[in-house]
């Protein structure tokens, strides 16, 4: 209870790597919510507060937690039950966001709604238009609500397919890509049961988007009696597929690094770097080609909402291991002078984690003999220009990839 919260945040608060990370708070007991809310640092998240209870303590509760800062996220649930249709979620939602607004003073960036994802494809007529529910829902909370967040546990649409992976990634997939085109903010997926959308075999997309949009009468049956083919049997593309693997590993060298910088695979990585380097006229190409090409395919991918977020953190670890493997070969390339050409600050501006393309800019400098002052990532301005004076550099290098960092 409140003693095991209050434990484990002062633990987790000590750990420099986790203590960064905004912390969700869950619980279905107010006390220990309460006193999760006292020691973490930062802005949290209370996971969940609803009018199950009614108005009164909807809004006490609202009231606490954002005296303490946090955000929250709402249940589409009020006194007489839980959303379950379009007109219900709506409702509890519209009545929820009113009260925290209006009479609790809530910021309303602060507030993440839950509209409830539920199973489909349960045989259950009344389940047919679950994930339709939930879209249609997410827009006209997005349009209507203005600045509310949209949240939900996405593996629960799949529920009734449990112990046919295969058919459930693919449901995850195609219902987080619409669910992220009517407007969902945020959601719980479990990344390693996520198919990239694009990668989904069409047929298979097919019977999973005729279910999740509800688009004919004989969906479930139909993709019941397909999905008992697809059991077990896993795509060419798969990560743990070992029937596919010989499939993939006969592509062209190009298309062997982008599946594996796509799929977040690093079984053959160093092996394929090596194939490419020895191709190569200088280590520093299969960088600019091969591994830039494939960035870019994951670039698109993520731009157009087919590849999620935990799918590039995947990538971007692939790509790190591919250039560390390269950094032995392209410092031997360096021509040993020993005067030094200039000094270089480098860092990601403040609000921006890339750091892949600093780090290779980064060694190549110091490889023509540059020296290198490295200040990391997330890097204030007052701190690059302090750097730059006490250090007395000639060239301060910025490197910063999204819009915002523009700005910096
Ligand atoms: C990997 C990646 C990530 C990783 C980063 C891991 C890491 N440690 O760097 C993770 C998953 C963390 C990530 C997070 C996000 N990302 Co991102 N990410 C990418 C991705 C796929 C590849 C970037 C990369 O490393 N490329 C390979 C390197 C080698 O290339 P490069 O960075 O361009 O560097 C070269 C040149 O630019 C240049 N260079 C770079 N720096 C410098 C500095 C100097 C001084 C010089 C001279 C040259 C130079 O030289 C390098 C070598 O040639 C790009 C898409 C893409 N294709 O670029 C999206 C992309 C940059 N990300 C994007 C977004 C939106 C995000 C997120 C906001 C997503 C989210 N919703 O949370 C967050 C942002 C977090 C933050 N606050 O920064 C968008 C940006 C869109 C925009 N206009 O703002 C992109 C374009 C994807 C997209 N199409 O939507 N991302």
């Amino acid at each position: 209870g409140v003693e095991a919260m209050t434990t484990f945040l002062n633990l987790i608060a000590a750990e420099p790597d986790i203590s960064r990370v905004p912390v969700m708070i869950d619980s279905s007991k107010w006390e220990i919510i309460e006193a999760g809310l006292k020691i973490t640092q930062g802005k949290s998240v209370v996971n969940s507060i609803s009018l199950k209870e009614g108005k009164q303590k909807f809004l006490e509760q609202a009231k606490k937690i954002r005296r303490y800062g946090a955000a929250v996220i709402v249940m589409a649930f009020d006194e007489t039950g839980q959303a379950d249709t379009y007109e219900r979620r709506i409702e509890i939602c519209k009545r929820s966001y009113d009260l925290l607004v209006t009479e609790a003073n809530f910021p309303p960036q602060d507030i993440i709604f839950d509209p409830n994802i539920f199973p489909v494809a349960t045989g259950m007529e009344e389940h047919r238009s679950n994930a339709l529910d939930f879209f249609r829902a997410t827009k006209w909370i997005r349009e209507n609500l203005p600045h509310a967040n949209v949240s939900g546990g996405v593996s629960n649409v799949s529920f009734s397919f449990r112990g046919n992976d295969k058919v459930r990634e693919a449901m995850h997939s195609a219902f987080l890509y619409h669910a992220i085109q009517h407007g969902m903010t945020m959601g719980i997926v479990n990344p390693e049961m996520l198919e990239v959308y694009d990668d989904i075999p069409k047929d298979l997309l097919e019977h999973v988007e005729d279910v999740l949009l509800d688009r004919r009468d004989d969906a479930t049956e139909r993709l019941l009696a397909f999905a008992e083919n697809v059991k077990g049997a896993d795509s060419p593309h798969s990560r743990k597929g070992v029937g596919g693997e010989a499939e993939w590993r006969s592509l062209p060298i190009q298309e062997r690094l982008t599946h594996s910088l796509v799929r977040g695979l690093d079984e053959f990585i160093e092996t394929d770097i090596e194939e490419a380097r020895l191709k190569a006229a200088k280590p520093i190409e299969v960088i600019e080609i091969y591994l830039m090409n494939g960035m870019n395919v994951v670039g698109d991918l993520f731009g157009s909402g087919k590849m999620f977020l935990p799918q590039v953190v995947k990538s971007a670890r692939v790509m790190k291991k591919a250039v560390a493997y390269l950094l032995p070969f392209i410092e031997a390339g360096k021509d040993g002078q020993s005067s030094a050409a200039g000094k270089i600050l480098m860092a990601t501006v403040k609000g921006d984690v890339h750091d892949i393309g600093k780090n290779i800019v980064a060694v190549v400098l110091g490889c023509n003999n540059f020296e290198i002052i490295d200040v990391g990532v997330m890097v204030p301005p007052e701190k690059i220009i302090e750097t730059a004076i006490r250090e007395n550099v000639d060239i301060i290098g910025l490197s910063g990839l999204i819009t915002p960092s523009l700005d910096e």
